[in-house]
């Protein structure tokens, strides 16, 4: 079977107005429904209605492009909403990938694709929720209970679901069980493929995740009248934290194993006052679970040792924990032909050290990823960015995968 006959182009023009719809400069912020995340999956939802695709929105605000009909087909996406503040491409790349290959394969006749933009894969709420949601490894249930760092919950977010659905779409859940596989298109955010002088990253499997919410309870005091030996200080718990982290790591990881401490509030974050509280994030990847295990065994000990010594108390919150995942190996296996069809020996398998809507997706269809690759491996940043040629080489390579293994003319 010939590749589809995908149109670069379009996609290209598609990616250039989505970027438009929350650019901060040359970024983007669209937080899981937000405004602007809505409005961008009300754009998506129109062009897939334009293209004859039968538009669904899932309660949790997840929005599909369905080859009419009941017949099983392909599932082709990832996310449309945003960090905070993000670039460009990141999650937008493969549902636009995942909007062409629909329309240009129900143009063609066939092969079935249908495209989804999942909900809140980059965490307002906690991580990938709507996929998880969607895959049943998380109950709607406890979505909605998960909230922002404002505390606004899932639960009340996603009543602005039923605003993304244009008029004549259905509001309503949509089965794994339609979809025979899953492919994730995504720019790689890392430096691998540049580095490597590549077009395109074949991933093998995705790494798992525990995280920590840790919050440092001392004394809130006068900066001005509290001796230093008197003082419960939670900014210098936290500080010599962040140090003995490092040390208490070193013994359990690898050189590819990473951990971010990204998010610090202090409390109540004034200069005369000696801080009462200092929360952080404690985030953990790798590609063994028993080595995420560990490390967050040896995480949440340390904090407790920390506090203790300095006679304050610990208050700790397990995050969404997600083991690393194997992609399915013969469809691997159908993008690295698809891959050396359109980009002969320019491509790799690889791992991805980033989370995707793929790795919950994994537990229910047979799934894979394609990468392309990151200017610079700059990411969650708006510098962001990917060549344009290597934008149109993982769409057609895709494409030539999906369809036969033949380049597209
Ligand atoms: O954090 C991640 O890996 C993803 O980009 N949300
Ligand atoms: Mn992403
Ligand atoms: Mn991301």
């Amino acid at each position: 079977m010939p590749a589809i006959p995908a149109n670069p182009d379009r996609l290209l023009a598609d990616l250039d107005h989505l970027r438009t719809i929350g650019a901060v400069g040359s970024g983007v912020s669209r937080m899981a429904f937000s405004d602007d995340d809505i409005a961008a999956r009300v754009w998506l939802a129109e062009r897939m209605a334009e293209a004859g695709l039968e538009v669904t929105v899932d309660p949790c605000g997840n929005l599909f492009g369905l080859p009419p009909g009941d017949a099983p087909c392909l599932l082709v996406g990832s996310h449309s909403d945003t960090q905070p503040l993000g670039g460009w491409l990141d999650g937008i790349y493969g549902v636009a990938c995942g909007l062409e290959l629909a329309r240009a394969a129900l143009e063609a006749g066939g092969p079935r694709i249908a495209v989804v933009s999942f909900q809140d894969e980059e965490g307002r709420f906690g991580g990938l929720g709507g996929s998880a949601v969607w895959a049943g490894r998380m109950s709607l249930a406890a979505a909605d209970a998960t909230t922002d760092a404002d505390g606004v919950s899932f639960g009340a977010a996603r009543v602005a679901a039923e605003r993304i659905a244009p008029p004549g779409a259905r509001l309503g859940a949509v089965s794994p069980a339609r979809f025979s596989a899953y492919v994730e298109a995504h720019i790689e955010q890392g430096p691998a493929l540049e580095a490597a002088r590549l077009a395109l990253g074949v991933v093998e499997a995705i790494v798992g995740v525990r995280r920590w919410s840790l919050t440092f309870r001392g004394e809130a005091n006068h900066a001005g009248t509290t001796p230093m030996p008197l003082r419960r200080d939670a900014v210098q718990a936290l500080g010599q934290y962040v140090v003995d982290l490092n040390a208490a790591f070193a013994p359990i990881v690898t050189e590819r194993t990473v951990w971010t401490l990204g998010r610090i509030t202090v409390d109540p974050n004034a200069p005369s006052i000696v801080p009462g509280a200092a929360s952080v994030s404690v985030q953990m990847r790798d590609a063994e679970a028993a080595r995420l295990d560990a490390m967050k065994a040896a995480a949440l000990t340390l904090a407790q040792e920390v506090a203790a010594a300095r006679g304050l108390e610990l208050e700790a919150e397990e995050g969404i924990a997600l083991d690393p995942v194997a992609m399915d190996p013969a469809l691997v296996d159908r993008l690295a032909a698809g891959a050396e069809a359109v980009a002969p020996g320019r491509w790799q398998r690889m791992p991805s050290g980033a989370l995707h809507d793929a790795c919950n997706v994994a537990a229910v269809l047979p799934s894979a990823m394609l990468f392309v690759p990151s200017i610079g491996g700059i990411s969650h940043n708006p510098a962001e960015d990917t060549a344009r040629d290597d934008l149109r080489t993982g769409l057609l390579a895709i494409a030539a995968a999906l369809g036969g293994n033949e380049p597209a003319s």
